[in-house]
């Protein structure tokens, strides 16, 4: 018997954006023919898609860590890296993805829906894409980022039209093995079936799946027998089966009585009521069964059943059965609007895509979140002076040197950019653009020599962000 794997946990990790690359043209006679340096590629997405032939989570219980390929750096003459190689996952249809706190963060249902666990990281541009007409010649290049690292839960809720259910040795089992190809475990004791069953039934022109769940008994949803734990692999079922042992030899137990147990236990599981249910009187082979399918059968048809006697054994009522199932489930088919594949894409949330936050902490700290500032930071290599002059330029064109003085930020004070536990921290040192003003009216900023009149203060400020935008409209292509 294969494995059943309905529930593990994956970490993945997509690609590294490659780094940009700070080069600079050479030819004969022409030492310095300007900057020529590619941007990195894009690191690989890891992708999950809904695979109908794939049946469990086995092969990630076996390997939960998974990383697709990094993007490659850039190269001098304008060479771009090549960019990272998605890694697509497929999964089970009906594959529920989790974040580490449990909250969903996609349900995966139908052959081809997509879903980004993890998102590659941009390539750095290249020096040659960060010239401007006023950076004619720049020093420096962006990094790549690193690709998103998450932890993930899959949990399968088998997606199944018809779910058998009842207590042990009912014969569920035996009914999906006569009326499907499927061969599972059959034997004459309680919990045979310790995982569901799936099979693939066809009636007529209908095809539809059916799943049996392991027997239920009292009790099942305070734990007793195998529980209510594997009731999730019938929520999403267009009808449910009773499944009655007629023949059952334990004195206390009778159909209808097993009927009322089962249904205490799902009400206890809940989400299950709207569906329409059908009882199937199993066993009938049984001279006695037979004579109690008799005897119960009025009393079922009172409570509104639909009834079908049948013998997994010997094979009587199967097809009445089985059309009546189709039935059902093409019925529920046409009433489900279609689903069409869709490719979910979810980000972590940042504090506030559009911009971003900056706050006091207890012990003073400026923290500043936000997802273009925490990423711009990620792209700076902090051991080129000019590369963390451009990050302050875009820093300051964002307006995030303007909130730092609103908030009361001072030179030397200690500023923070990005979550607690992965934080670039520096003493902030305003530039001129955001501190100009202010500075000069508190008269600390020392840089400055000669004081220049407000207006033309205001000029300059103004054009230097024009300049500033402009380059950073023109040549960012991930933009
Ligand atoms: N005589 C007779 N025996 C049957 C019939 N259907 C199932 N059985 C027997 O009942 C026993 C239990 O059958 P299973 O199909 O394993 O029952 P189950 O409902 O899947 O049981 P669990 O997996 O334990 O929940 C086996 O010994 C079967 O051969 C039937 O129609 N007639
Ligand atoms: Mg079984």
């Amino acid at each position: 018997m294969t494995t059943f794997v309905d529930r593990v946990e994956l970490h993945v990790a997509a690609g590294n954006g490659g780094h940009g690359c700070a080069s600079v043209h050479r030819e004969k006679f022409k030492p310095l023919g300007g900057p020529d340096g590619g941007n990195g590629g894009r690191g690989g997405d890891v992708i999950l898609v809904v695979d109908q032939s794939v049946t469990t989570l086995l092969d990630y219980h076996h390997s939960p860590h998974r990383k697709a390929t990094n993007g490659q750096p850039g190269e001098g003459g304008n060479r771009s890296g090549k960019d990272g190689q998605d890694l697509v996952l497929p999964v089970p249809d009906g594959t529920v993805v989790l974040d580490r706190h449990g909250e969903v963060l996609a349900d995966l249902v139908g052959h081809g829906t997509t879903f980004v666990a993890g998102q590659g990281g941009r390539g750095g541009l290249g020096n040659a894409a960060l010239s401007s007409a006023r950076r004619k010649a720049p020093g420096f290049a962006l990094l790549g980022v690193p690709g998103e690292a998450r932890d993930v839960v899959l949990e399968l809720k088998t997606v199944a039209d018809v779910a058998l259910v009842g207590y042990p040795s009912a014969g569920k089992s035996s009914l999906i093995s006569v009326l499907s190809a499927a061969k599972p475990k059959i034997a004459d004791y309680p919990f045979t079936t310790l995982v569901p069953n799936l099979g693939v039934v066809t009636a007529g022109s209908t095809v539809y799946t059916m799943a049996d769940v392991p027997g239920l008994i009292p009790g099942a949803s305070q734990g007793k027998g195998l529980g209510l734990e594997f009731l999730r692999h019938v929520e999403r079922c267009s009808v449910l089966v009773h499944v009655l042992d007629t023949a059952t030899l334990e004195s206390e137990r009778d159909p209808l009585s097993d009927l009322d147990a089962i249904e205490a236990e799902l009400k206890q599981y809940g989400g299950l009521e709207d569906r329409p249910r059908i009882v199937v009187l199993n066993k009938v082979d049984i001279p006695d069964g037979q004579d109690l399918a008799e005897l119960i059968r009025p009393d079922l048809q009172a409570r509104g059943y639909r009834i079908f006697e049948v013998s997994a054994v010997a094979r009587t009522g199967l097809k009445e059965l089985s059309f009546a199932l189709a039935g059902i489930v093409a019925e529920a088919r046409a009433a489900k609007p279609v689903q069409e594949a869709t490719r979910i894409v979810i980000r972590p949330k940042a504090v506030d895509d559009a911009g971003f936050t900056v706050r006091q902490e207890a012990d003073g700290l400026f923290r500043v979140r936000g997802e273009k500032p925490e990423r711009w930071v990620r792209q700076t290599d902090f051991n080129n002076d000019e590369a963390v002059g451009y990050l302050a330029d875009r820093l300051n064109r964002l307006g995030v040197e303007d909130q730092l003085m609103k908030a009361g930020a001072r030179a030397g004070d200690g500023v923070a950019i990005g979550p607690e536990d992965n934080a670039v921290v520096f003493d902030w040192e305003p530039s001129m653009n955001a501190g100009a003003e202010m500075l000069g009216r508190r008269g600390e900023d020392h840089r400055m020599e000669a004081p220049r009149p407000a207006a033309q203060r205001r000029r300059d400020r103004d054009a230097e962000r024009d300049d500033a935008q402009q380059a950073y409209d023109e040549f960012d292509p991930f933009k």
